[in-house]
């Protein structure tokens, strides 16, 4: 473990030289752990009564350094750190970042100055939460947006101190996505992590499932309206159902129900593919308790999931009034949601048939095919599972210029990959700018270099 006193006393110097701040410019990455660092910070300044402005952007190059010369404070918020571009800006500058650092003189609350990784240990939110002490939760949805789980190090510290304030509870249940947002079928059908063999997919086996263990999909005599949080309820978006019934999650299930469910799956799991995948079936879950009932917003991952569709939707500003819970925020997000659901289906449909083992690593070239602001993600979900070589994707950002992902595993990051010094090296040789973590990493090049970008990368794993 790194040296915590010192990152906490960085932490609280990070926050001493805010509070001091007259009315600066939140400059914050546009990703879910983007979000929710930034919604820590202005929800902060908010309960401080200091007026500010927030800006959320996708990457800070040369041209955005030069847009925002002139401001005399600035808060920079999951970015900052990685770019040098910082250190000739005019006014008073605090990062609060957890990436690889190349900015030297700025004041920067970051885990990589202490022995910590900020692909591992903490996120840019939980560097937030560690400045200001608030939105323990946030900080807890950041991480799982940046997969960070299982929660250790630092992530760990804060997760404690989100227990001990009842902010949220860890609960060993299943891990497969939508809990309390998929309509049971859908549950079953779009299981992904881990893949059910014989089950994701194949629309009437998970129905013969269901019927088998005397699972109703539906609920008995429920009505539409149920008053209260009616508004925020998800009605199965996904399916477009309006009828009078509704259609059960797996969190509506009883405890019994619930177990015979996750024990048929554990069986079935560890009987077609492996014992290592049916461990990957159940783990820690992050419920937050004092998020609305029976709304996304319970469960890290779920949260994390609608932050991203805000994001990847150039819609950030709206994920930071749903993290600050701001009238009708809720309801828009879901329906953004459900489009960054269908974008993302077709990029994994694309991807799936499209990669290539090239030797070394496996190669995504999606250009034109999947846009660049769900690239990383989609990489990020082919690449579930235990791959042993990184995967580099490719898609366009703009004509001639070609947006680089890359991820690596735990085991390869163990072994020695840093993807993000990878990166930087490429970028440094063939003109573009790039950089991240050990284990995930982008960079933005022109198009006529990825030749020489492809040897560069990978001559160096
Ligand atoms: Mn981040």
């Amino acid at each position: 473990m790194g040296n915590v006193e010192g990152f906490l006393s960085r932490c609280a110097e990070a926050r001493e030289a805010i509070v001091r701040m007259r009315e600066p410019l939140v400059v914050h990455h546009y990703d879910c752990d983007g979000i929710t660092s930034g919604s820590i910070v202005a929800g902060s300044l908010e309960k401080m009564g200091k007026p500010y402005r927030a800006q959320s952007v996708r990457k800070l190059d040369d041209g955005f350094l030069a847009s925002i010369a002139h401001e005399p404070e600035i808060i920079f918020v999951d970015l900052g750190s990685g770019t040098a571009g910082i250190d000739s800006l005019a006014g008073n500058v605090v990062a609060i970042d957890h990436h690889q650092q190349k900015s030297s003189s700025r004041l920067q609350a970051n885990p990589h100055a202490f022995g910590f990784d900020g692909g591992t240990d903490v996120s840019a939110a939980g560097c937030a939460y560690f400045v200001f002490r608030e939105f323990v939760e946030l900080g807890v949805v950041g991480a799982i947006g940046d997969i960070q789980a299982p929660l250790r190090s630092l992530n760990a510290l804060m997760l404690d101190d989100a227990v001990r304030q009842k902010a949220v509870a860890v609960e060993k249940d299943i891990l497969l996505f939508g809990r309390n947002s998929r309509p049971l079928k859908q549950f079953l059908l779009y299981a992904d992590e881990p893949y059910l063999p014989g089950i994701t997919g194949q629309d009437d086996a998970c129905d013969a499932l269901l019927r088998e263990l005397g699972i109703e999909q539906r609920q008995k005599g429920a009505t539409g309206a149920e008053g209260g949080s009616a508004a925020l309820r998800q009605k199965s978006a996904e399916q477009g159902e309006a009828g009078s019934e509704k259609w059960r999650t797996y969190s509506d299930l009883s405890f019994d129900e619930r177990r015979a469910l996750v024990s048929s799956l554990a069986k079935l799991v560890a009987m077609r593919s492996s014992q290592e995948a049916a461990s990957r079936l159940v783990g820690d879950t992050y419920n937050l308790l004092r998020m609305p009932q029976g709304t996304l917003l319970r469960d890290a991952s779920e949260f994390s999931t609608l932050l991203n569709a805000c994001g990847r939707n150039s819609r950030p500003e709206l994920g930071v009034s749903v993290c600050l819970q701001r009238a009708g925020a809720y309801v828009e997000a879901q329906s953004l949601l459900a489009e960054h659901r269908r974008n993302l289906r077709a990029g994994m449909d694309f991807a799936s048939k499209n990669t290539q083992d090239i030797g070394k690593f496996l190669l995504l070239d999606a250009r034109g095919a999947i846009p660049d602001s769900i690239i990383g993600v989609v990489a990020g979900m082919l690449y579930a599972g235990s791959r042993k070589k990184p995967i580099l994707a490719l898609s366009l950002e703009a004509p001639g210029k070609i947006k680089l992902s890359t991820r690596g595993t735990r085991a390869l990051v163990e072994a020695g990959l840093n993807l993000g010094k990878i990166l930087s090296e490429c970028c440094a040789q063939v003109g573009g700018a790039g950089g991240g973590h050990n284990i995930a990493a982008g960079a933005t090049i022109p198009e006529e270099k990825l030749n020489d970008f492809l040897k560069e990368f990978a001559a160096r794993l």
